[in-house]
C-alpha cells in the first residue's frame, strides 16, 4: 500500500491478545495465533500512514460474560441476553448480545498482546469495551452506534474516527482477530465514516469459521472489501 496524492492509508490491527489465541486463550480463536506472521508482514509495508493496535478491555462486571448472567440457561457461546442502549434517553431500544467466556479483563495476562506481533511500529493503542453496561466490538463505536471516548465510565479510550479524519487518512485497512465480530464491525463502521475500508483476508480468523462466507457476504454488502496479502493494493 502505498500512500499517495489521493490515497492514504491505515492499517487497523484488532484484539490480538492472549484470551483469543491457542492454546490458554479463554475465548481462543481456532489459528488465532497463526495470523501475527501475516499481520507482521503488512505492519512492515512502508505505505501506512499509521498503525493502530486495539485492544478489547473489559471490566469484570461486563455484560458479555456469562459468569455475570447466573442462571443454568446462561452458557457461555451458546446463550444471548438482551442488552439496552445505555445512552440517555435511548433505554428503551434493546439488541441480542451473544454471551462470552470473561476475557481480556483490564490488567490480566489475558488482554496483553501476544508476544508475536511486532508492536515497534505502532502509532495508536486503542482500548475498547471498558464501559461495562454494553458490548463494543467495533472500535469506532459500541453495539448501539454510540462513540463516547474517555477515561472514566466510557466505552473506548480514543475517538478512531477522529484521529484518522484529522490525518487525512484515506483508506483503512483491518486485521486480527475476530474475524467474525471485532474485525467485521470495525471494518463496517470504517465504511460508514467514509474511508474505503478493507479487511486482508490471510490476517484473519474467526470464532465460527464454518460462518465466514456468509460474513463476506454481510461485509461486502456493507462496502467493505476482501482483498489478499498478495493483492496489488497491499503493496
Ligand atoms: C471479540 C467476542 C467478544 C473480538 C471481543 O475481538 O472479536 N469477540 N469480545
Ligand atoms: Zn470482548
Amino acid at each position: 500500500m502505498t500512500a499517495t496524492g489521493t490515497t492514504k492509508p491505515a492499517l487497523i490491527v484488532v484484539d490480538m491478545q492472549e484470551d483469543f489465541c491457542p492454546p490458554n486463550g479463554s475465548l481462543a480463536v481456532q489459528d488465532g495465533r497463526s495470523i501475527a506472521s501475516v499481520i507482521n508482514r503488512l505492519l512492515a509495508k512502508p505505505g501506512f500512514a499509521t498503525r493502530v493496535f486495539t485492544k478489547d478491555y473489559h471490566p469484570a462486571n461486563h455484560i458479555s460474560f456469562a459468569t455475570n448472567h447466573p442462571g443454568p440457561e446462561n452458557k457461555p457461546f451458546e446463550s444471548c441476553i438482551e442488552m439496552k442502549n445505555p445512552a440517555s434517553g435511548k433505554g428503551s431500544e434493546t439488541k441480542a448480545q451473544r454471551l462470552w467466556p470473561v476475557h481480556c479483563v483490564t490488567g490480566t495476562a489475558g488482554a496483553a498482546i501476544i508476544p508475536e506481533m511486532n508492536i515497534s511500529s505502532t502509532d495508536l493503542v486503542v482500548h475498547k469495551g471498558m464501559r461495562f453496561d454494553v458490548e463494543m466490538y467495533s472500535v469506532f463505536a459500541d453495539a448501539f452506534g454510540n462513540c463516547d471516548p474517555g477515561t472514566n465510565s466510557h466505552s473506548v479510550s480514543v475517538d478512531v474516527a477522529a484521529v484518522l479524519t484529522q490525518q487525512g487518512i484515506t483508506d483503512v485497512f483491518v486485521v486480527g482477530l475476530a474475524g467474525d465480530y471485532c474485525v467485521k464491525d470495525t471494518a463496517i463502521d470504517a465504511a460508514k465514516a467514509g474511508f474505503k475500508s478493507y479487511i486482508v483476508e490471510e490476517g484473519t480468523k474467526c470464532v465460527d469459521a464454518a460462518g465466514w462466507d456468509d460474513v463476506k457476504k454481510e461485509l461486502i454488502t456493507a462496502g467493505v472489501r476482501l482483498v489478499s496479502i498478495d493483492d496489488p493494493i497491499v503493496e
